[in-house]
């Protein structure tokens, strides 16, 4: 019998996480409380309008997770867990490219992809997987090693994986499957208190400390769990404030007068964790490791493929223009670069078809409304990674890189991988027949009237 549907698993699996990763990270608590005073203050300042990209109920509970794994075996297991949340694999990110340190993985993000799913609960996890045949980062014989130590590990119990293909198979599962279902996945991303083989760590930290992480130990752990903030340069004022240190940028667009697109994300450094490690005589000593982060982030309009060009290359002229200058002179020059190449209004966005919106007819108007960012951006991913890392690490330039895209990933999921632009596309195109027939009249038509009006 089937109490729990897909959306309910999923919605408690994101507060059984969330309570789990309080009690191991206290910082992220602090973190959820001034989350939540700022999204309050800005309810309080701005009425119905903060609402225009999430109803407060669903941006209160918002939050990405961010996990790593070792292997394609690994990353088809989670597949599965999340596929009984209702969350789908949707897009392909190469850190490995994006990034300037060594950041050895590929990812992709798990989430719901419809929009009635969405608004039940928007729990996303971004997932990534270590590239060990990568030559710019393990030799041969590491790479052998590596797989080998990763081929040995079980990080989700049969149990677990049972329960998930039932949920998938009938669209959720009875009170009592479930209830075990969300106790086992949660237990599988705690941070494990068994012994961390110092030398093999420290190799592997060498070359990479994302690598380590993920292949030094024989569990994965949540790395952060996101919530989601209406006013973001206000949330990292208050952290300050707080004394808690923040990384230096706040990654993505800048703060500007124009409408709120893709994403903004931040982070507090990665706190020191005591953990025990099994040194090379055998004893087992104490320790800590930094390896996990508070991350925060806001978020705005999704962009079609052509605004996302522009997004692009205005990162790149802020980036070119940027270097040497401190991060409130980087930020300053952002804006510069951003008024330049993005139109400040949304209906100008709308009528160049820069970004997507769903449409809806009032009365003899046609009302647009903005699509939210679901998804992730490379650039900004690979700043967070880098931001947090102790070291650089090593990445030997002059090798070939292994070849992984889209269609590799798919493959190593056994599963379809979901273009982010076409699902937005997908509900933008649906809302536009659906006014267009309201009004007797075309999609086309609908559309050359906004560019009138804009
Ligand atoms: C993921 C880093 C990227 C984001 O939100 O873009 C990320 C990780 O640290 O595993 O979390
Ligand atoms: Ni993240």
């Amino acid at each position: 019998m089937v109490d729990v549907p897909p959306w309910q698993l999923r919605a408690a699996f994101a507060r059984s996480l969330s309570d789990m990763y309080g009690t191991e990270v206290p910082a992220y608590t602090t973190l959820l409380d001034v989350s939540h005073q700022v999204n309050a203050d800005v309810v309080a300042r701005l009425g119905a309008d903060a609402e225009r990209l999430g109803s407060i109920g669903r941006v209160t509970a918002e939050r990405h997770g961010a996990i790593r794994v070792g292997t394609p075996r690994e990353m088809a297991q989670l597949a599965r867990i999340f596929g009984a949340m209702g969350m789908y694999p949707v897009g392909f990110y190469d850190l490995r490219e994006a990034a300037s340190s060594a950041v050895p993985v590929i990812s992709t993000a798990f989430r719901p992809i419809d929009a009635e799913e969405l608004a039940l609960n928007p729990f996303r996890v971004f997932t990534s997987m270590l590239a060990p045949s990568d030559r710019r980062f393990f030799s041969p014989d590491l790479q052998r090693r590596l797989e080998t130590f990763l081929g040995k590990r079980e990080l989700f119990p049969p149990e677990l994986l049972r329960l998930a293909d039932r949920a998938e198979a009938d669209g959720g599962l009875s009170g009592a499957d479930a209830e075990r279902f969300l106790e086992l996945a949660t237990a599988s991303f705690e941070l494990s208190a068994e012994p961390v083989d110092r030398a093999w760590y420290d190799e592997l930290e060498a070359v990479s400390a994302v690598a380590a992480d993920i292949g030094g130990v024989t569990t994965t752990h949540i790395n952060h769990l996101t919530p989601r903030v209406l006013d973001i340069d206000d949330l990292y004022a208050r952290m300050e404030q707080r004394g808690i240190r923040m990384i230096d940028d706040i990654q993505g667009p800048p703060r500007w007068e124009g409408p709120d697109v893709l994403l903004r994300q931040t982070s507090f450094r990665a706190l020191e964790e005591p953990r025990t490690f099994r040194m090379p005589d055998g004893s087992v000593e104490m320790g800590s490791l930094r390896v996990r982060f508070g991350e925060v982030e806001a978020r705005g309009i999704a962009l079609t493929r052509k605004g996302r060009a522009l997004y692009d290359d205005a990162v790149a002229a802020a980036d070119e223009r940027s270097r040497g200058l401190s991060a409130a002179e980087r930020q300053d020059t952002a804006r510069e670069v951003w008024r330049r190449a993005f139109p400040t209004s949304e209906a100008v966005l709308a009528a160049q078809g820069l970004a997507y919106f769903t449409y809806r007819a009032d009365g003899e108007d046609v009302v647009a409304e903005p699509i939210v960012y679901e998804d992730f951006l490379p650039r900004s991913a690979a700043g967070i990674f880098q931001s947090n890392l102790t070291a650089e690490g090593s990445k030997d330039t002059s090798q070939e890189g292994a070849a992984f895209d889209a269609d590799w990933m798919a493959g190593a999921l056994e599963r379809d991988l979901h273009d982010p632009f076409e699902l937005y596309a997908r509900q933008s195109e649906a809302s536009l027949r659906e006014v267009a027939q309201q009004h007797g009249t075309t999609p086309d038509e609908i559309v050359s009237n906004l560019e009138v009006r804009a």
